[in-house]
């Protein structure tokens, strides 16, 4: 993964500084992280070129995999939430030290101005902020709006600064439904879109699909920039069933409407089928609603996106989240059981909770595996 030979000699290579890393980064200890990260980058006499390919090795094979290693962690149920916080702190503070140390030596010359945002309601920022550090290191100037912004103040930030291209991050597939609102909107301004991150889907494919460029990683970015993105085109501004016919069966916008009384309905059915619930504390009754309405939200978006696979790979996903908290994966099957009963009228919903089932490995309602 990483080409260790960037690293001078006498200094750890990169393999060692991510095995280094792990342990402040998991005890909470921005000091020490800091620290390694410092030496590694110090800018004493190097060239400068010489440093910001350093500086973005650490980045993309250091930081980065020491980022998804804590979500390892996190899913597996050896760290606990807060852990997870407190070592995620860490790192951002890692990728800010090495932005000041190499603050200096920024090419002199701007390749062009970009936007780089994660859409509304997303709070998985590091992705983001990894991507604008790795173009700024590259030459471009930057404006990182951070988590969560909202699509109205991204355009009018545009309007604000012109920037040539907008640079969309989203980890969490619910949120596709926005990314693909702001999408059109800052095409509709006359900026290209090029998305990334996870919510994204293998090789990009809901990104395509919402009619958006598409890259993997932050030098994939900037390879595409250096290409150049185009002009979005004259029916930029449009409506979602102009990129997803599908949208016209209008079976999203009514899971999307009703989702409180499917989530209501389903909290119920639980609780009858899945009798353990009753001894449940209010915190794990809690976890349970919670739970629900995540179901239901990747249910709408996996109709959204008409992609059985979508909800497939998150129910899979939670099953794992849960039997690693030693809850059975068959506590899920009545969500889905419920879920089945309340849409049966519903051709793509029904597809897609059953192709759920069948990958959980569910024999039949009520025969939990
Ligand atoms: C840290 C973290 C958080 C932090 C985020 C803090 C922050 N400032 O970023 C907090 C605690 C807020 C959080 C919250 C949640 N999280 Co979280 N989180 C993570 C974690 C551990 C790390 C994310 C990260 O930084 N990864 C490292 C980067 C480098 O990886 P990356 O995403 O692949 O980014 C690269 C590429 O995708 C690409 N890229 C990214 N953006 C862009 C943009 C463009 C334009 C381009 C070209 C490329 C590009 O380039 C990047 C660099 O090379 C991940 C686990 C993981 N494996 O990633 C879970 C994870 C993403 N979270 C998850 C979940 C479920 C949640 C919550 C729903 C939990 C909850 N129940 O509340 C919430 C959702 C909040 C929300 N509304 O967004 C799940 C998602 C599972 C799924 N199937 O959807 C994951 C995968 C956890 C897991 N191990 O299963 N989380």
């Amino acid at each position: 993964m990483s080409n260790n030979t960037l690293v001078d000699e006498g200094k750890p290579t990169l393999d060692e500084l991510r095995e280094r890393l792990w342990q402040p980064v998991i005890d909470g200890d921005a000091v020490r992280a800091l620290s390694l990260v410092r030496a590694a980058c110090a800018p004493d006499t190097r060239e400068p070129g010489r440093l910001r390919d350093i500086a973005e090795r650490v980045l993309l094979d250091v930081i980065a995999p020491t980022q998804e290693r804590v979500g390892v962690e996190w899913a597996a149920n050896t760290i606990t939430v807060a852990q997870e916080h407190a070592a995620t702190a860490v790192n951002e503070r890692c990728v800010s030290a090495l932005a000041d140390t190499c603050a200096d030596a920024l090419p002199a010359t701007s390749r062009g101005r970009v936007l780089v945002a994660c859409v509304d309601g997303e709070w998985h920022a590091l992705p983001a902020r990894l991507v604008a550090e790795v173009l700024r290191l590259r030459g471009w100037h930057v404006d990182y709006l951070g988590a969560q912004v909202p699509t109205e103040h991204l355009v009018s930030h545009l309007h604000h600064t012109g920037a040539e291209a907008v640079l969309l991050s989203s980890s969490i597939p619910t949120h596709l439904p926005i990314a693909h609102a702001a999408i059109s909107a800052c095409q509709a301004a006359g900026v290209p879109v090029l998305a990334g991150g996870a919510a994204f889907g293998e090789g990009g494919r809901y990104a395509r699909a919402m009619k958006a460029k598409w890259a993997p990683d932050a030098p994939g970015a900037a390879e595409a920039l250096d290409e150049g993105l185009g002009r979005p085109s004259v029916t930029a501004a449009r409506l979602p069933d102009l990129d997803l016919p599908h949208l016209n069966d209008q079976e999203y916008t009514m899971v999307r409407r009703t989702r409180r009384q499917l989530v209501k309905q389903a909290l119920a059915d639980v609780e009858e089928g899945f009798p353990a619930m009753r001894d449940y504390s209010d915190y794990q009754r809690e976890r349970t609603v919670e739970d629900i309405h995540h179901i239901v939200a990747y249910l709408a978006t996996a109709l959204y996106v008409n992609d059985v696979a979508l909800f497939t790979t998150f129910m899979v996903w939670t099953a794992g989240i849960l039997e690693a908290r030693g809850v059975p994966r068959h506590s899920l099957f009545p969500a889905l059981d419920s879920l089945l009963n309340q849409l049966s009228d519903f051709p793509r919903a029904t597809a897609v909770l059953s192709g759920a089932r069948s990958a959980l490995t569910i024999p039949g309602p009520g025969r939990p595996a």
